[in-house]
């Protein structure tokens, strides 16, 4: 060995190598030299294809945990899209239930919104101005108004009937409900009201209002018989009014 690194020249070199070698020839040396070579090489490629494959098996496991780490956030992510998916279905039916229910609650506070204003105003006509009305002896209190009933068996004419309403502070009855029309026609057989033809054809109440509507009329009525019926009365048996002479004599009432 000592002689192969001793810096001689390349044939001490090679007999360095023979005497490393002893026995060989001088070209044996040589195929020696390309064995080494080819096995060097051979080392060389195996060394090349094992870390090669270590660097693909490597790669292979970091692409497999590669894999396995997006398969894992594609599943989470998808899981994740399809339970919104789902909240978002139940939110959905959950708002079209609260539309519906909504509906039904607007429905039910115009109901009940409807019936506090009637009820309003039903408590206004019985209690005007919150003060309850008294009414004089001899009268009758309705509804929170007064009304003077003619004695029974006492007639006049319609025009002496609203004298005697005006002479006792009132005048004759203006019906403007159905309570009120329920109320006048319990009087005594045939009964005037304060409802009288005007100029053109119209009714209207002695307070010089026009009616309003069909009001209650018989069927039929007003037929104005022989144009002569220019007042209205109205009888316990119709419960509705009828157009007559003012010149007859009735029963009347008169409305504070
Ligand atoms: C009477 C009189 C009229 C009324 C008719 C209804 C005949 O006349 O009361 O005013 O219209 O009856 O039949
Ligand atoms: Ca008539």
């Amino acid at each position: 060995m000592s002689v192969a690194f001793s810096g001689k020249s390349r044939e001490d070199e090679g007999d360095g190598w023979n005497l490393m070698t002893s026995g060989r020839t001088h070209n044996s040396g040589w195929r020696s030299k390309s064995s080494v070579c080819l096995i060097g090489a051979a080392v060389a490629c195996l060394g090349l294809l094992l870390l090669t494959m270590i660097l693909v098996a490597k790669n292979t496991s970091a692409i497999n945990q590669w894999d396995t780490k997006y398969e894992k956030l594609i599943y989470e992510l998808t899981k994740g899209r399809d339970d919104l998916r789902d909240e978002r279905d139940q939110l959905m039916i959950h708002s079209s239930n609260l539309t519906k229910e909504m509906e039904i609650l607007r429905g039910q506070y115009d109901t009940v919104a409807a019936s506090r204003d009637k009820l309003q105003a039903k408590l206004d006509t019985l209690n005007v101005n919150g003060t309850d009305k008294s009414c004089l002896q001899g009268w009758i209190k309705f509804n929170n108004k007064c009304y003077y009933i003619s004695a029974h068996g006492v007639t006049k004419t319609w025009e002496n009937s609203r004298k005697d309403c005006q002479e006792r502070g009132a005048d004759l009855v203006i019906i403007t409900t159905r309570d009120e029309m329920d109320f006048v026609k319990r009087s005594y057989g045939v009964t005037w009201i304060g409802l009288f033809r005007g100029k053109e054809d119209t009714w209207k109440w002695v307070d010089g209002t026009e009616l309003k509507g069909r009001g209650f009329w018989q069927d039929g009525e007003p037929n104005n018989v022989d144009g002569e019926e220019n007042c209205a009365e109205v009888s316990r048996s119709a419960a509705a009014w009828n157009d007559v002479p003012c010149s007859r004599k009735f029963s009347w009432v008169c409305e504070d």
